[in-house]
Parts: C-alpha cells; structure tokens; sequence
C-alpha cells in the first residue's frame, strides 16, 4: 500500500459536527496547498449573513473558532489514519511515571488558562462530539503500533471552555499537561495542541479506557509526535506563553517531537 493511500481522503474516521469544522477538515483534506484556505474559511465566514447576524456572544465563539482554525492550519499535515482491523488489540505499555497513586472516583481535571481556573469531570468531557483515531503510535525507543482510541478533540475542549485565548487577538503559544501528582509532564505547542486529530482519550479500542497503565480515565493522544508527548493520566492542564516543563526534554529528548 502506498503511503498516500493511507491518508484520510474520505475522513472516514473524522466526525464531522459543525459547519466551521467541517470546511477545515475538507480544506485540509482537499487543497493540500494549506496557503489558499485561510482566505477561503475567512469568506465564507464573512459572506454568511447568518453568520453577521448572530447574537454577539456567539459571534465571538465563532471568531474564536476562526483563530483557532488559521492556527490549526499552519499546521495542516495529517497523520495516516488506518482501519478498525489493523489496530492491535494488544496495546503496549510503556512508561509508568505519575501513575503510582491512585485516582479517585470523583475525577477532575484542574484546567488554567490566564485568570480562569476550573475543574471539569470526565462526563462533561464526554458531553463534547466524540472522535476516534486510529493511526501509528511511534514511541522514540523504537517501537510502533496501530492503535485505536477515542475521546474528545482538544480544540473542541478549547472552543467548548474558552480556554486558550490570551486575549481578544491572540491564543496563549503553549499548553502544559501533568499527571495529578505531577510526576509526568509534557509541554505542547499550540499549533498542535489544536490539530484535528489531538485528542484526550477515554477510550481504547472502543471501550472504555480502565486499564491505568495505559492512562485510564483520561490520557492525550497527538499523533502528530512521539508517544512521549501523549501523557498518561491527564490531571492538569495550563496555558501558557513560556514554554511548559516537559519530562524527557529534560533529559535531552527533543522537545517538539513532531512527526
Ligand atoms: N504519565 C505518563 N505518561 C506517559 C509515560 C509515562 O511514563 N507516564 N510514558 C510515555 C511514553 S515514553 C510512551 S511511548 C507512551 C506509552 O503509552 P502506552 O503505555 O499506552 O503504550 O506513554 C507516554 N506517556
Ligand atoms: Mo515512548
């Protein structure tokens, strides 16, 4: 099989739930040129006369959602995606850093972002539209797998708490993510943090995630770098314009790790 045949032409595991997303996913899919579609998405927003008429604090998610989209177009590459019977079913273990404690039945995940702090439990997450992945888990240390999971776009999470945004024109560069105790760490750059297929994730192979070795009850996913990055446990989550402390950077990993 090709490379390029793996891509998601036909997005079939990109859960399409609005009108905003869904023209970014076909301009990313579609174009490929990721320069032509700013403007396009930046039309059709503007020549929508729904779109001018709304209230003002919907109008403002919107613009919202605008920003987010140009960011998560500067950043359009994709990671293959692959079907439902090339996913393993026995998904690897690696890592166990933060995941010594154990975690209470009433879990919630303390979010910053400039003056807001808040907590949100798992079945407000689970409120958002679900997407699932299945793509190549690439762990640094030489090993890789199909894996699938499923849970919840975090720039849906974003959109949803309008988080993220440092002030009416810019979003914060960086978000950080720690395990509840704080013992693991990653710190991401936004342009990924909001790319289509970075997840948190509650699900592994279409069932709930409640093995805690593999981050249950809730654990990031980004395809778009090295397994590092996609911490176990998510516990805390900040934005920020300096860059977040990240456990295997400070050991000398890179600290992007993109793919
Ligand atoms: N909390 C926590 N998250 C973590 C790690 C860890 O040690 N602790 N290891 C990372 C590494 S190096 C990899 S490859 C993946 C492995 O995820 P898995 O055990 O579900 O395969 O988790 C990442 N997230
Ligand atoms: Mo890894």
């Amino acid at each position: 099989m090709k490379s390029e045949d793996r891509y998601p032409k036909k997005s079939e595991h990109i859960r399409l739930d609005n009108y905003v997303r869904r023209d970014v996913i076909k301009a990313l899919l579609g174009f490929g040129a990721a320069s032509i579609v700013p403007i396009g998405i930046w039309k059709w927003i503007n020549a929508s006369p729904y779109l001018n008429n709304t209230p003002a604090p919907l109008r403002k998610t919107l613009e919202f959602n605008e920003r987010l989209t140009s960011k998560l177009l500067s950043d359009s590459h994709l990671a293959p995606i692959f079907s439902k019977s090339e996913a393993v079913k026995n998904v690897r273990v690696n890592g166990n850093v933060g995941l010594a404690t154990p975690v209470s039945e009433d879990y919630k995940i303390k979010i910053e972002s400039g003056e807001k702090k808040f907590e949100v439990s798992l079945d407000e997450l689970k409120t958002l539209p679900k997407q699932e992945i299945i793509f190549e888990f690439k762990c640094i240390e030489g090993w890789s797998q199909v894996q699938h999971w499923g849970g919840v776009r975090f720039v849906d999470v974003m959109n949803h708490f309008k988080i993220g945004q440092k002030d009416a024109e810019n979003l914060f560069e960086y978000v950080g993510m720690e395990t509840p105790d704080g013992q693991y760490f990653v710190g991401i750059d936004i342009p990924s943090a909001v790319h289509p297929q970075t997840i948190l994730a509650y699900e592994m192979n279409g069932e709930p995630l409640v093995d805690k070795k593999h981050g249950s009850p809730l654990r990031l996913i980004i395809p778009v770098k090295y397994g590092y990055k996609s911490l176990k446990r998510v516990g805390i989550i900040k934005f920020t314009d300096s860059r977040p402390r990240d456990y295997w950077a400070m050991y000398g990993y890179d600290y992007f790790a993109g793919l």
